[in-house]
């Protein structure tokens, strides 16, 4: 519990410093070892069918013209967190992972988004779409979802991830929320190398593709009235630790020339109450609720109480 509770403080110091956390080993060994294998096996029985169309396919498809595709969604039921990996939000590491969010947003806590991502190793890739997403500068985005053979849509495919904030993603959000990641397998080499630029936090929402220059170690933003030059960091993260980042904070995901594919499990976190920007709102699970909303929300838990009967917005009706 100490231990805990000094992780806790570290945590609050380091988020507030840079915008951003790494944790070591968050996930409990048996439930890495659980996601790990569920989420590879997923992933080599999709690679055995093949993964992606051929190049006459997505021509065919019209996935080649500049006309926008119909959009292939992963829907709610198909997504592999809301279905055979469903168990992980009940899990240990879960727990601990919605303990860390409380002591960053408060005891009114939601998830509002919940996807496995795979950056697919290159070699899985055909030439026909690296051609059009490589190299990773000047790109909008590095989402290659469409190309993808399976009727059923499971989890989220990257080629790269070009530098952006993760606002993109929920752009009628009024960004207050936190993105998790959590990879299961290890991101060292060259395993989709993730880099962040700390101490980004604040910069105004830009939209994609980011204009910049990148040295080895900076990155200059040339949107905005004077240049800014950030430092660039690569995070060296490990099979079960814990990435974590607020809504404006840069990060870019680099190709994965190793054999085995780079996945993680990303969870978004807001406060209650946030405008997340989710067009269906049953996606959003309350993970916590503070004393005061658990009292407004379903009245007092002594046995004696009356049963709570309901609240309209402001009018409270009370029955007695
Ligand atoms: O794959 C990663 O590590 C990061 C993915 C990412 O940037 C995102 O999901 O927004
Ligand atoms: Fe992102």
């Amino acid at each position: 519990m100490s231990q805990d509770l000094s992780l806790i403080q570290n945590v609050e110091k380091d988020m507030l410093r840079e915008g951003l956390l790494h944790v070591q080993s968050l996930l409990t060994s048996e439930d890495l070892a659980r996601a790990r294998l569920q989420v590879l096996e997923f992933y080599h029985q999709e690679l055995d069918k093949g993964l992606f169309y051929s190049a006459d396919e997505a021509k065919k498809l019209g996935l080649l013209s500049d006309a926008p595709p119909p959009a292939r969604r992963v829907l709610r039921k198909n997504n592999l967190m809301y279905s055979s990996m469903n168990w992980f939000v009940q899990s240990a590491s879960f727990e601990r992972l919605s303990t860390l969010m409380q002591s960053l947003v408060g005891p009114d806590l939601d998830m509002f988004l919940a996807r496995v991502i795979v950056t697919t190793p290159q070699g899985h890739i055909p030439e026909f779409i690296r051609e059009l997403y490589e190299p990773i500068e000047g790109q909008l985005h590095g989402s290659i979802n469409k190309f993808l053979r399976s009727e059923t849509l499971r989890a989220f495919f990257f080629i790269h991830n070009p530098w952006h904030q993760d606002w993109v993603d929920m752009p009628a959000s009024d960004l207050r929320f936190f993105t998790t990641l959590l990879p299961l397998t290890d991101r060292l080499a060259g395993q989709a190398p993730l880099y962040v630029m700390p101490c980004s936090a604040s910069v105004e929402p830009q939209s994609m593709p980011v204009p910049h220059e990148e040295e080895e170690n900076t990155v200059k933003l040339l949107d905005g009235p004077v240049p800014r030059v950030l430092e660039k960091r690569r995070i060296i993260a490990k099979a079960g630790d814990l990435v974590c980042w607020p809504a404006r904070t840069f990060h870019k995901v680099e190709v994965n020339t190793s054999d085995e594919p780079a996945i993680n499990l990303r969870f978004n976190f807001s406060p209650t109450g946030a405008r997340t920007g989710l067009t269906d709102l049953s996606n959003l699970v309350p993970v916590s609720r503070s004393v005061l909303s658990q009292l407004v929300e379903t009245g007092p838990t002594d046995p004696k109480s009356p049963a709570y009967v309901s609240s309209d917005h402001l009018q409270l009706k009370v029955i007695r």
